[in-house]
């Protein structure tokens, strides 16, 4: 090899369909830094899959689940230190520490890569360095965008293949000298020559690292979600964020659903939650009003960009749904059950004797018996007594959306569908009524931007206390928050100016609670009821409903409630507004601006100004 760089390093062994040289190079450039024994290019084929699977299982990564139960599905366990995004080790490394902002751990390029360095220098010795190809959105869309992830886990590959447009075809989109995102992901566990491996290689540090200039992402140490499927948070949130701030479009924290009124008029909505608040649930619900239909586009993630006719059209850039399994059944979220039947990966559920999966909340009755995702004996009494869970809180499925029952039609439509509303949620258990529609853009921009949520098992760190979390993209921002804040205002500004339609805006909340803590509102299919009452507010249809100080609200009278009893007394109680409640938020609203001074957009500190003159006059 005369190739300076390969000296005493693994072989390419790309294949020839390969042909774009700046990719090669930096193949051979990880691979000489993170020295792995091998490399292997992932063609993302059904017999590749099934082989990497059949791996793992003989490895003891995963099990493969009872075919009869349910065919060709596996449980994979992790570390019990490895359950979760670390928030904490999530890095926006920017030339500018501005540009990061105060929501975003920052240290400087250089250094970050001096950090990196050593850590990267060998770390998959005695270990595969998969080449994982793929495209977040349709292959070859307009709004789509490659990525390609260097990575020592299989159990990453496999996801990979579910969650993106994994394999060969996207090196044809590459073509010679396409455009690529470059994501290294390790484990960080090399192995020394005869060590035996174990289970679920991590390690205890940990870094999630972009650098948004470069377009780059490195993570270390955790083969888990978020921390390691590098096309999700990290590129098509992070690293989208900033694309869509260059260019002027949007990459959003957000699901897509599609719904159609008994009359064939059909609207698309997205929807920003935060971490485990029930995307997946809303995006796949069964209206519990009849003749009403909802289909799916995506489950969690938006990128939006405005359409010649003055819209804005949202595709969903992943393939697959990494959704949280606990809670989730056939009465909560029967489509989704539908879409675990078989060909899943579940992760940190429990494994039930018959060789199936189980969480809490699957089934009323729990098994007799089971083996839980730490790898114990689990049963209902053991439960009780000890408190120990059969699945993780974050335990999670991987499943294409292929499977999902009610997959809308123009899902992987490389244009996308038009947005008729924006609605941003938070799990708040007082103050913020079931629903609100913004009378104008900035109204709704402060909505979304002040939106606070009570933490949830989806993050590392203590959970259910209320945290901002503007978008519902505090964890995913890859750039300045206030920027940001001005983005979303100037895309309002510049379709309205060019003379667009601009989707309506609406902040809901699902999770007031009464007196003694349990949820007021049924939510899941009842949350059809809000959405209808949105979408006849967008017709004109709806009555005028109940301004205040906030924006819009329903009257008991204005929403549908046809084979629900809900009481006008109930609904009084989830859509109150308690002004010494209000107050105190208010102030939270001014702790987070002060924190965000820097850029900040005039108009939201003028609005926040103009609520709480409102609010001490009431
Ligand atoms: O772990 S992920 O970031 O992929 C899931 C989530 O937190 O929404
Ligand atoms: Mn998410």
């Amino acid at each position: 090899m005369n190739n300076p760089i390969m000296e005493g390093v693994v072989a390419l062994n790309a294949p020839a369909y390969v042909k774009h040289q700046k990719l090669l190079n930096w193949i051979a450039e990880i691979a000489a830094l993170t020295k792995p024994d091998s490399i292997y290019w992932c063609d993302g084929s059904q017999e590749e899959y099934d082989r990497l699977c059949a791996q793992m299982v003989a490895a003891g990564t995963m099990k493969k689940l009872s075919q009869e139960k349910r065919p060709n599905s596996y449980l994979a366990c992790s570390d019990p230190t490895d359950v979760a995004r670390v928030e904490d080790r999530t890095y926006i490394c920017s030339a500018k520490k501005e540009d990061a902002g105060p929501t975003n751990n920052w240290m400087d390029p250089a250094e970050m890569r001096a950090t990196l360095n050593p850590l990267f220098d060998g770390c998959m010795k005695g270990r595969t360095m998969y080449v994982v190809p793929f495209s977040m959105g349709p292959l070859g869309s307009p709004i789509a965008h490659i990525g390609v992830e260097l990575s020592d886990s299989p159990y990453v590959a496999v996801n990979m293949r579910i969650m993106t447009r994994m394999g060969k075809a996207v090196y044809d989109v590459l073509g010679a000298d396409g455009d690529f995102v470059p994501c290294v992901h390790t484990v960080g566990k090399p192995l020394a020559a005869g060590e035996q491996d174990v289970a679920w290689p991590c390690n205890n540090t940990k870094y999630i690292v972009h650098y948004p200039e470069t377009r780059e992402i490195w993570s270390f140490g955790s083969g888990y979600g978020g921390n390691a499927l590098l096309g999700k948070k990290c590129f098509a949130l992070r690293i989208a964020s900033t694309m869509g701030r260059d260019q002027g479009w949007l990459a959003e924290h957000m699901l897509i659903l599609g719904v159609e009124s008994p009359e064939g008029k059909k609207h698309y909505v997205a929807a920003a939650f935060p971490s485990a608040c029930g995307k997946t649930n809303f995006a796949m619900l069964i209206p519990a009003i009849k003749g009403w239909k909802v289909t799916t586009i995506g489950d969690d993630i938006a990128w939006i960009k405005p359409g010649k006719d003055g819209r804005l059209y949202a595709i969903n850039p992943e393939a697959g749904y990494f959704g949280v399994a606990p809670g989730t059944n056939t009465a909560t979220n029967s489509n989704c059950m539908a879409s675990l039947t078989g060909n899943t990966i579940f992760t940190n559920v429990g494994y039930t004797d018959d060789g199936d999966v189980w969480w809490e909340g699957m089934t009323k009755e729990a098994p007799a018996h089971l083996i839980d995702w730490q790898g114990k004996d689990w049963t209902p009494e053991i439960a009780k007594e000890t408190g120990r869970k059969a699945a993780h809180p974050n335990a999670r499925f991987t499943v294409s959306a292929t499977q999902n029952p009610v997959l809308d039609a123009a899902w992987d439509d490389p244009a996308g569908v038009p947005i008729s509303a924006f609605i941003f949620g938070g799990r708040r258990s007082t103050t913020v009524p079931l629903v609100t529609e913004a009378r104008n853009w900035v109204e709704g921009v402060y909505m979304a931007a002040t939106m606070g949520s009570e933490t949830t098992a989806a993050a590392a760190g203590q959970q259910g206390v209320v945290r901002r979390d503007p978008f519902a993209m505090l964890p995913f921002m890859g750039y300045n928050m206030s920027d940001y804040f001005q983005h979303w205002l100037n895309v309002g500004k510049k379709l309205e100016e060019a003379g667009g339609t601009l989707p309506a805006i609406y902040c809901v909340n699902w999770f007031r609670t009464d007196e003694n803590g349990k949820f007021v509102w049924p939510g899941f299919g009842d949350n059809m009821r809000v959405l209808k009452w949105m979408l006849d507010r967008i017709e004109g249809k709806a009555a005028a409903g109940k301004e205040h100080l906030f924006g819009t609200s329903p009257e008991y009278g204005d929403l549908n409630w046809e084979g629900l009893n809900f009481t006008e007394q109930q609904f009084a109680q989830i859509t109150s507004i308690d002004k010494a409640a209000w107050e105190a938020e208010l102030k939270l609203h001014a702790e987070l601006f002060d924190k965000l001074a820097y850029n900040l957009p005039a108009e939201l500190e003028q609005h926040r100004q103009k609520l709480e003159s409102g609010l001490a006059s009431l």
